[in-house]
This record gives C-alpha cells, structure tokens and sequence, in this order.
C-alpha cells in the first residue's frame, strides 16, 4: 500500500457487518449508491438496494453498500441510511472528480461506477456489482461525453459485474476505449457482450468466462501480473426479463434526441437518459433494471467467494 492510499484510510467508515466480515476474512461485495439516488425512482431504488444486499448474503458474501456521509467514505450502509440516500433529492452524483467535494463539504454523495472503484479499492474489495456501466456517448466526437467510469476502469483494480452498457452509449467506441486502456471484457454465458435492457449488443467481448472459478484465476492471474486496472465481467439480462430490442432501440432514439432538444449536458446526461426511458416504458424497463442488478448480485457474491476461497 502506498503513502496515499495509508492517509486516504482515515476517510474511510466501515458498518459494523463489513468490519466483521473483514476481520474474520470473509468475501465482501461493492456496491455503489448513484443507482439507488440518480438511477431508479423511490421506493423501488431502496427496495431493489436491500433484496440486492439480501441476494449477496444468501450466496455467502457480504454486501457493502457505498456513499459519502459526514465527510466519510462509508463502507456498508445500515437500512436508515439506504433509505436516506433513496428520499435525499440533495444526494450528489459523485464521481472521480467530485470526491474530495462532497468528503470536505459533509454533503451526502452517491457513488458513481468510477467513485465507487475507488472507494472498494480503498477498502480492500475487489468484486463490485452494479447495473450497467457508463461509456462513450453517441455523438462523442463533437461533446465529448465519455464516463469517467472508462478512465477508472483503466487504473483501478476491482472487478464490475454489470450488465453490460445500455444502448443510450456508443458501444462499439466504449469497447474500443476499453480495449485502449487494456481493461478486458469478460462475458458469462454467452460470447457477446451485454446490453443491458437486451442481453446481446452484437458486439464480442474478449473473453467468455462462465463459472466464477474462472473468472477468479483470470483476476488473480492479471493482478498477480502487475497489470493494475479493472475488469469488466458482462452478465447478461435473462431472458425472460429481458425487453423487446426494437422497442427499446426506439425509445432510446426518442430519449436521446429530447436530451439534445433540452440542452441537457455534463453529469446530468445520463440520469436524464435514465428517467426518460423509464417514463417512455411506462416502468418496464425498470422491471428489467431490478432484475437484472439482482442477476449481477449473484454472480458477483459467487465471484467473491471464488476470490476469497483461492
Ligand atoms: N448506467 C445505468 N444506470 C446507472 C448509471 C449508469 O444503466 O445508474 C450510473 C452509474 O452510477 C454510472 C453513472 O457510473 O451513471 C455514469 O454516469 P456518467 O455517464 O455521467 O459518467
Ligand atoms: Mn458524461
């Protein structure tokens, strides 16, 4: 460890069920909290966080919630907290960059993807669930919109389960920048990448990898390399959850296109994506939202498991 990450300890709070599962070295799950706060309506957000940490402990593994609160990097919510980042309309979208903020300022953050890597890293976790990761934007070449969580993924080492990037992204561009910076895409189940709504992108991901025992050498092994960075494990929707692609291919355009019309930009851009398709869905897509970071909780407390247990 170096002399950063030693004085960044100090920021860190650990709830009593994490610093138990530490202790005893048990495996631990991130989660991240931007879904809970920016990506899913109350009281769904708060319901899907507790059965996601319910899928986690029935695996075996322990969950560990992520947030900003009182100036502390909180490692494990308890319930009360849960459902104060869920009803907080003040909870900030905290990435990369507006960490040090929200830790000096005592405000309430949801971790992003990115922030939430950086977070478990600091932590000592190296499995993280989570719905879909951010990614190059579509049109990117004039906004340059690209997610920080693409740069994190380049530098820090946590494994993020997801169900793939949703087609409000460039996927194709968000697997070439990954493939840029060297992180690998791993697939379950199937050869392609996922989609998130859908489970097929019509895009390959690097590696197919379907049993946690697997996945845990191919991380062991990359680490053990000295290649620092993330990996991206693609877990498919199921596909009884899944939504029809052209019908979620048109929403997405109507999305994206009232995002354009209304001028909406920086961080606000994909909370905006998220709420629109929902509201077009009539709440079907949020259906598929749950069930698939349910499917992801699952695979990444397997995943856990399998770490601890090489
Ligand atoms: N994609 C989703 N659901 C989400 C997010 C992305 O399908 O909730 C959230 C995650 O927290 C992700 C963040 O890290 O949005 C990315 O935001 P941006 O595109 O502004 O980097
Ligand atoms: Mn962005």
């Amino acid at each position: 460890m170096n002399t950063s990450m030693t004085a960044a300890q100090k920021f860190l709070a650990f709830s009593p069920e994490v610093a138990a599962a530490r202790a005893a070295g048990r495996p631990i799950v991130a989660l991240e909290s931007t879904i809970i706060s920016h990506g899913m309506p109350y009281p769904q957000n708060v319901q899907t966080a507790r059965e996601v940490e319910a899928l986690i402990r029935a695996q075996g593994a322990v969950p560990a919630t992520i947030a900003v609160l009182d100036g502390k990097i909180r490692i494990g919510l308890s319930d009360a907290e849960l459902e104060l980042l869920g009803q907080s309309p003040e909870a900030m979208k905290v990435s990369r960059r507006d960490l040090p903020y929200v830790l000096a300022s005592g405000k309430i953050g949801a971790t992003t993807v990115a922030a939430t890597m950086i977070c478990a890293e600091l932590a000592g976790i190296a499995v993280f669930v989570t719905g879909g990761i951010g990614g190059v934007h579509r049109g990117a070449e004039i906004s340059f919109d690209i997610s920080a969580d693409l740069q994190e993924l380049a530098q820090t080492s946590v494994a993020v389960v997801c169900a793939g990037a949703k087609s409000i992204l460039d996927i194709g561009l968000t697997l070439e920048y990954l493939e840029t910076h060297g992180v690998p895409v791993l697939s379950i189940g199937q050869d392609n990448f996922a989609a998130f709504y859908t489970p097929d992108s019509g895009f390959k991901a690097d590696f197919r990898l379907d049993t946690p025992a697997e996945q845990a050498d191919f991380l062991r092994c990359k680490w053990a390399l000295g290649l620092a960075g993330g990996v991206v494990i693609s877990n498919p929707v199921p596909a009884a959850e899944a939504m029809p692609r052209e019908e979620i291919d048109a929403i997405t355009a109507q999305a994206l296109s009232e995002a354009e019309t209304q001028g909406i930009q920086g961080k606000a851009v994909t909370p905006f994506l998220l709420a629109r398709i929902k509201a077009l869905t009539e709440g079907r897509s949020l259906a598929t939202n749950i069930a698939l970071v349910k499917n992801n909780a699952v695979a990444g407390a397997r995943l856990a498991c399998a770490l601890q247990a090489g």
